[in-house]
């Protein structure tokens, strides 16, 4: 840990900001992550109609991935792989809208014990609850708040225009676009905090580019000749790349841009309703485990340590956050709940690294991949023993199964899988807790089902958002 402090304040000074004191040589850590964006769907890849200037000079300003994979191929699953650092059927996130465990360790926990303040932005799906974000009550026992968040701003799942939000547990409607409320929010919650002797850890989850989809009149422009959903998908996108325009221009304002690390990615793969260009071509959309529901776009930006202009092959997933961080700040081993499927990419920031001694493995509702760098098994049912191999380098659409070419290396893949596999399942019975498995598993429920927001119903029956779900309370 010392020498990692050691090496980060020297690389400090030589940009002329001088660390003082043990909590400014730990950069500010903040996660971005979109809501459904295809892999396709950034300037930099090239988008046929979408253009982001922002993401785009992110991206020239730090390191692109170009093979980055979401934990899983939908929402929830990769939230808690971000939070944990482990595949999510370990932490019983089986797939969207479960709760997380509460006996998982979080990087929001470990951040905020080695001496961080801590906020989360937007959406969380974390709690237990599923149907359009509503805001989250303090008494949740999966709020942001129970797993290490200091200061949260939150909703249970996607939100759009004008929400109604959580502030530490009370409820508030606030005006604008979703985008541009949590970046607006996150940067005075900065701007409070900057000079206080913490650094800062925060998270922002947007709702875009999911369904609904409500954009702003201004930002459809360019989009007129597209068919109405498809304006308002594109509008949304404008409105978040713009808002990571903000963030970034809020940190070198506040002058702490230079020793912020951060690091944005999406939730899983793009949506079949826009089209191949949505996933640039690649086999699959969200929810498969084929590369269009896995890979996502992806960019880590820190000016004092990370050179700009870097592209890296490099596969890498959301698993891998919270062992990077961890190596960054040299946050001890206990901070985890074992075992860990990410690894640290801390050394990619220096150099170049072609091949990943660690595979990258998913598991989610019976179906599973495994990336051994080039090669990717995918599991179609893991019960029926159902295997797909294919070699990405040659074959990037997943088009040559070579199961039954390349038999050595399919063997070796599906017993490196089998054995994993039996590990999560281990994890599903709470062996990697102390003591096992102390709290029932909350899993998931409608919110419209929990006696909890009944009291709301009446108010909410004619808020967009709600009021397909809340008809009958609509006494007009
Ligand atoms: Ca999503």
């Amino acid at each position: 840990m010392l020498f990692v402090l050691a090496a980060i304040s020297g690389h400090i000074s030589a940009q002329n900001e001088k660390p003082d004191s043990l909590s400014e040589s730990k950069p500010n850590i903040i996660l971005i992550m979109a809501d459904d964006q295809g892999w396709g769907q950034t300037g930099y890849y090239d988008h046929p109609i979408l253009k982001t200037p922002n993401l785009n000079d992110m991206a020239n300003n730090g390191l692109q991935f170009n093979r980055f994979y979401a934990g899983a191929p939908v929402c929830s699953p990769t939230r808690a792989s971000v939070l944990t650092g482990r595949s999510n059927d370990r932490s019983a996130v089986y797939t969207h809208g479960y709760a997380l465990r509460r006996q998982e360790k979080t990087i929001a926990q470990a951040l905020k014990n080695a001496g961080y303040k801590t906020a989360h932005f937007g959406k969380w799906h974390l709690n237990g609850l599923q149907g359009p974000g509503v805001p989250i009550f303090k008494s949740d026992k999966c709020s942001p708040g129970a797993f290490g968040f200091d200061y949260w701003l939150s909703t249970s799942n996607y939100f759009d225009i004008n929400p109604i939000m959580s502030r530490n547990g009370n409820f508030e409607e606030i005006q604008g676009e979703s985008s541009a409320i949590i970046v607006n929010e996150a940067l005075q919650f900065m701007e409070r905090e900057k000079n206080n002797d913490q650094p800062l850890f925060v998270v922002i989850w947007y709702g875009s580019p999911h369904g609904p989809w409500k954009a702003e009149e201004r930002a459809k422009k360019g989009f007129e000749d597209l068919k109405a959903t498809h304006q308002e998908h594109y509008g949304e996108l404008v409105a978040m790349d713009e808002s990571v325009g903000s963030l970034r221009k809020g940190l070198r304002n506040m002058g702490i841009g230079h020793n912020t690390l951060v690091w944005f990615n999406s939730d899983n793969g793009g949506l079949k309703a826009f089209g191949p260009e949505t996933v640039n071509g690649l086999k699959g959309y969200k929810g498969e485990m084929y590369e269009g529901g896995l890979r996502v776009p992806a960019i880590i930006e820190w000016p004092a340590m990370i050179k700009k202009g870097q592209i890296t092959d490099f596969p890498a997933v959301t698993m891998d956050i919270f062992p990077t961080v961890a190596d960054i700040i040299g946050l001890p081993n206990s901070s985890m709940v074992h075992p860990i499927d990410g690894t640290s990419l801390k050394p990619l920031f220096q150099k170049d690294i072609k091949s990943r001694t660690k595979p990258i493995p998913f598991r989610m509702r019976a179906e599973g991949a495994w990336i051994d760098n080039h090669y990717k098994l995918v599991i179609k049912d893991i019960d029926k023993s159902s295997y797909e191999l294919y070699h990405l380098k040659t074959d990037p659409d997943e088009s040559d199964n070579l199961i039954d070419r390349e038999t050595e290396i399919a063997h070796n893949m599906i017993k490196a899988f089998s054995e994993w596999h039996s590990s999560v399942e281990s994890s599903v019975k709470g062996n990697d807790y102390a003591g096992g498995l102390s709290q029932p598993d909350i899993g998931r429920i409608l919110w419209t089902k929990s006696p909890e927001y009944l009291p709301y119903f009446k108010a909410w029956s004619k808020r967009p958002e709600y009021k397909k779900k809340l008809k009958k309370f609509n006494q007009e």
